[in-house]
């Protein structure tokens, strides 16, 4: 498989958590987004949507939306429950972080890692709205390790990359126990290193 894509990007070290959790193999192509990649007609023919990430699977099919790439990865494997409730709260999680959780709190981090915002300038409304993603994270996360059953699913996945990346963005995470601690037993479980801001 070819995956097209930025490892500053929590979209797509999502994708290259799973396939490395499932032992997919894998060429990395660096995409530059700043520089035209996701514009050139090359790219355009995998994604015309012009987004990474991208896979491109061994027969040479594309497919976009990091979670539709996380459930074609995951599908049969220990990381979608075999129940047919958890693996539809699974799908609850995916969808929410799309549209609540990723529009929030990763666009806040991307306008200060890469538009040089500083977090104090960022639009209080989007930063109201990103901390209400993290305390939601925060609540489902007391008192149970993983987001859906009591181990690690594509879920666990799709929210840590980006919520792993939150202090760059300026939110502070210490006041959010359960969040930390899940972001280790992520972070343990997927063989990462521990996150820092600086990264
Ligand atoms: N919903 C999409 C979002 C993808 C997305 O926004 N990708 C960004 C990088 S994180 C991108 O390709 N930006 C370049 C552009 O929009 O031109 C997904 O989950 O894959």
């Amino acid at each position: 498989m070819q995956i097209y894509g930025d490892l500053g990007s929590g979209n797509c070290l999502k994708v290259k958590y799973i396939a490395d959790a499932t032992g997919t193999p894998y060429v990395w192509h660096e995409v530059l987004a700043r520089s035209g990649g996701t514009a050139s007609p090359e790219f355009l023919a995998l994604n015309p949507a012009g987004q990474m990430p991208v896979v491109v699977l061994d027969d040479g099919r594309p497919l976009a939306q990091s979670n539709a790439i996380l459930r074609y990865l995951a599908q049969g494997t220990r990381f979608i429950p075999a129940d047919r409730y958890d693996a539809a709260k699974v799908d609850e999680w995916l969808f929410w972080e799309q549209y609540s959780h990723e529009p929030t709190v990763a666009v806040a981090r991307a306008r200060v890692v890469y538009d040089k915002q500083r977090p104090e300038d960022l639009d209080p409304a989007l930063v109201a709205r990103a901390n209400k993603a993290l305390d939601r994270l925060e609540q489902a996360l007391t008192g149970q390790n993983f987001l859906v059953g009591t181990s690690l699913t594509i879920a666990d996945i799709a929210l840590l990359a980006y919520t792993r990346q939150a202090p760059q963005g300026g939110f502070d995470l210490s006041g959010r126990p359960a969040l930390l601690r899940w972001i280790a037993v992520c972070e343990h479980e997927l063989g990462l290193p521990a996150f820092t801001a600086e990264h």
